[in-house]
């Protein structure tokens, strides 16, 4: 199996040894029985293989992380009940009081929230590295790097070979959440990252329907985030979630091409629009990271466009967002459907104001994720709402 569309249909999953159904079970249980006392206590100990409670792992869930850690090129997976679930779990199962974690920005607002909020009371300082570069930002204390593929939601991108060569000279790891790009556009491993992280939420769920997260890397890595996050914490991945996912990924491969086929077309008529003045869409030559996001990203350019009107304030966002009719104003993104949103009330209002006008989130910057509908219907939709715009 080396193309990754075979791979997203048949990786982790077989049919089932006791009924030979090829759909992966949804094992709803809570617990396994174990037969005899010593037999579950061997479980427990780690000296017989066997499942012991779906808080700690679970066979549906499991064939979910097994898929994915192939899919990213990783040793091991671990899934939880939301991408905010899994990036909390890898800063409590790593990090130590006196850690520093340093960002290249923008982030998720939800990330970047989390980082401050939660990290920074329990002792971890966070680093905006974005301004001075990540070489000159790394102290003796700094202990993990986070970075998004493809930025939320302006669409930069990090040259993740250099983020990782610096990363690795200083002893640092290294984290990428991969939500917006999936491995089928970008596997981060290959360049030397340390973790790929991704809100399945998004594409690789691809229906909004069902909410997780996933941590791929290896199993040294994935073993505390696991023991952590699950254990500990408590943020496991439903099974019922977790078929969802199985399914959504096996068409993942071909909904990223329509998405990328629908996001180019959407940001070349953008570009061209009189009411539009700047398109963040990596795939245009007017995007300053073209060059860049050719070599990294593999068979398109993904399905997000933001853009920015001239008229760059709040109500003319609205007016262009209250007049669509075939995209839905939503946050969240990489379903089939089509969705928009106003970054700056919604995905990026946990952060501050002065964050904000650094990433470029203006009052009239609006947010698309491109859906698998057809690009003429989409840009007509467009049109029409831009009609007043100018
Ligand atoms: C959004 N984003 O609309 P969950 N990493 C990235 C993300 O975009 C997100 C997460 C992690 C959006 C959600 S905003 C109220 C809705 C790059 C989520 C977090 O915990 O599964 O939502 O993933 O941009």
């Amino acid at each position: 199996m080396t193309h990754l569309r075979t791979r997203a249909v048949h990786a982790g999953q077989h049919p089932d040894p006791g009924t030979g159904a090829i759909a992966t079970p949804i094992s709803q249980t809570t617990a396994f029985g174990y037969g005899t006392l010593e037999h579950g206590a061997a479980i427990f100990a780690g000296e017989a293989p066997g499942y012991r409670y779906s808080r700690f792992a679970n066979p549906t869930v499991a064939a979910l992380e097994a898929k994915m850690a192939d899919l990213e090129g990783a040793q091991a997976a671990v899934a939880f009940s939301s991408g905010t679930a899994a990036t909390s779990s890898v800063l409590l199962g790593l990090l130590n009081p006196g850690d520093e974690i340093a960002f290249l920005g923008p982030l998720y607002g939800g990330t970047e929230g989390l980082f401050r909020a939660v990290g920074e009371r329990f002792g971890i300082r966070v680093v905006d590295a974005t301004q001075q570069g990540l070489a000159a930002s790394l102290t003796p204390a700094t202990r993990m790097v986070w970075v998004e593929t493809l930025t939320n939601p302006s669409l930069r991108l990090h040259d993740l070979a250099e983020v990782a060569a610096i990363a690795k000279a200083r002893g640092v790891l290294t984290v990428a959440d991969n939500t917006f790009c999936t491995p089928c556009l970008v596997r981060p491993l290959a360049y030397g990252i340390d973790l790929a992280m991704h809100s399945m939420t998004k594409y690789l769920g691809g229906h909004g329907d069902a909410t997780g997260g996933i941590v791929a890397g290896s199993v040294a890595l994935i073993a505390p985030v696991r023991k952590t996050g699950l254990g500990h914490v408590g943020g496991n991945l439903s099974p019922q979630e977790a078929f969802l996912f199985l399914r959504g990924i096996k068409t993942l491969p071909l909904r990223m091409a329509a998405h990328c086929e629908g996001a180019a077309a959407v940001a070349h008529f953008l570009a061209g629009h009189p009411a539009v003045r700047v398109v963040h869409y990596p795939g245009l030559a007017s995007h300053p990271q073209h060059a860049l996001a050719r070599r990294l990203l593999q068979g398109g350019f993904g399905g997000m466009v933001a853009f920015e009107l001239v008229r760059n304030e709040r109500s003319a966002a609205a007016a262009v967002l209250n007049r669509l009719q075939l995209f839905t104003q939503a946050v969240s993104l990489g379903d089939v459907d089509s969705l928009a949103c106003h970054p700056a009330s919604t995905t990026h209002s946990f952060v501050t104001a002065a964050v904000r006008a650094q990433n470029g989130v203006t009052e009239g910057l609006i947010r698309l994720s491109v859906g698998i509908e057809h690009p003429d219907d989409l840009m007509a939709d467009l049109e029409h709402a831009l009609r007043h715009a100018v």
